[in-house]
C-alpha cells in the first residue's frame, strides 16, 4: 500500500514536469516570436517612403514628397527579343526578361516603406532578397518595409508575384541600391530633371487641372509626365495609352491621400537630416 502510494506521488510529480517544461518552452519561444511579427509588420520610423502601382504590365514608382516619379517597364532589349519571330536571340540578351528600363533606386543603410497598390487589376510585388512580397490591390493601399545592408549596394531582382494578365510575365523589377550619398544625388538630379521638365507643361490646360483639383502637387499624372524617358516607354508600348493610364489616378491618388500626416513627419525629419549634415 506504501509503494502504491509512492508510485501516485511520483506519477503526479512527472505530469507537473511534463506539463510545466513544455510550457515554459513555449513561452519562451513565443516571446522573440511575437516580437518578430510585431517587427514585421511594423512600418513607423521609417526614412523614406515609396509608392509601388502595379499595372498592366509594368509598375511606378513615386518617392513622396520628393517630386519624383516614374514608370519601370521590362527594358526594351528584352520586349523586342521576345516578339514572335522577332529575329532576335534571346540569349544574347544581358538578363534576357529580367531587365527593367527605369529601376528602383533606394538607399542601403535606411528603412524604406513601401505603399503597394493597383491600377488596375491585382498585381504583387515581390522582391525575394528584401523578403517583401506585398498585393498591389486597386482601391487598397499595403504596406511593407525593407532595410538593406550598408555595404550590401547593387542590384535586387524580382518578379510580379499575382499572375495579372497577359503579359504577367514580362513585369520584372530591378531595385539598383545605392550609397546613402549617391542616393541623395540620384534623387536631387531626378527631381531637379522632373521639375525642368513640368516647367513648360504647367500652363497647358491640360496639365494644371489635375493640379488645381488635387491637394496633392507633387503627384502628376502619368499622362503629363514630362520625364523623356516615361513619355519614351509609354509610347512605345501599343496596349496601354497614356490616356489610358489616367483613368486610373484616381485610385492611385486617394492611396497617397491617405497618409499626408505620416508622409508630413518624414519630411520634417529628413530636413532636420538633411540640415544637420
Ligand atoms: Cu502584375
Amino acid at each position: 500500500m506504501k509503494r502504491r502510494q509512492g508510485s501516485r506521488m511520483q506519477r503526479t510529480k512527472v505530469e507537473i514536469v511534463w506539463t510545466a517544461v513544455p510550457v515554459v518552452i513555449l513561452i519562451a519561444m513565443a516571446v522573440p516570436a511575437a516580437r518578430t511579427l510585431v517587427e514585421i509588420e511594423d512600418t513607423t520610423k521609417t526614412e523614406l517612403t515609396i509608392k509601388v502601382t502595379g499595372f498592366q504590365w509594368g509598375w511606378n514608382y513615386e518617392y513622396l514628397d520628393k517630386g519624383v516619379t516614374f514608370f519601370s517597364r521590362l527594358d526594351r532589349k528584352s520586349d523586342a527579343a521576345r516578339e514572335l519571330g522577332s529575329g532576335v536571340d534571346p540569349n544574347t540578351v544581358d538578363h534576357y526578361l529580367l531587365n527593367v528600363d527605369n529601376p528602383l533606386v533606394v538607399p542601403v543603410g535606411t528603412k524604406v516603406r513601401l505603399l503597394v497598390t493597383g491600377a488596375d487589376v491585382i498585381h504583387s510585388w515581390w522582391v525575394p532578397a528584401f523578403g517583401v512580397k506585398k498585393d498591389g490591390i486597386p482601391g487598397f493601399v499595403n504596406e511593407a518595409w525593407f532595410n538593406i545592408d550598408a555595404d550590401k549596394t547593387g542590384l535586387y531582382r524580382g518578379q510580379c508575384a499575382e499572375l495579372c494578365g497577359r503579359d504577367h510575365g514580362f513585369m520584372p523589377i530591378v531595385v539598383d541600391a545605392r550609397s546613402k550619398e549617391g542616393f541623395e544625388a540620384w534623387l536631387k538630379e531626378k527631381a531637379a530633371q522632373q521639375k525642368e521638365a513640368a516647367a513648360p507643361a504647367a500652363p497647358t490646360p491640360t496639365a494644371s487641372a489635375p493640379a488645381a483639383t488635387t491637394p496633392i502637387a507633387s503627384t502628376p499624372t502619368p499622362g503629363a509626365t514630362p520625364s523623356g524617358s516615361v513619355v519614351a516607354a509609354t509610347a512605345a508600348t501599343p496596349t496601354r495609352s497614356p490616356g489610358a493610364q489616367s483613368s486610373t489616378t484616381p485610385t492611385v491618388r486617394a492611396a497617397s491621400a491617405a497618409t499626408p500626416a505620416a508622409s508630413a513627419d518624414r519630411t520634417v525629419a529628413l530636413v532636420a537630416h538633411v540640415n544637420a549634415r
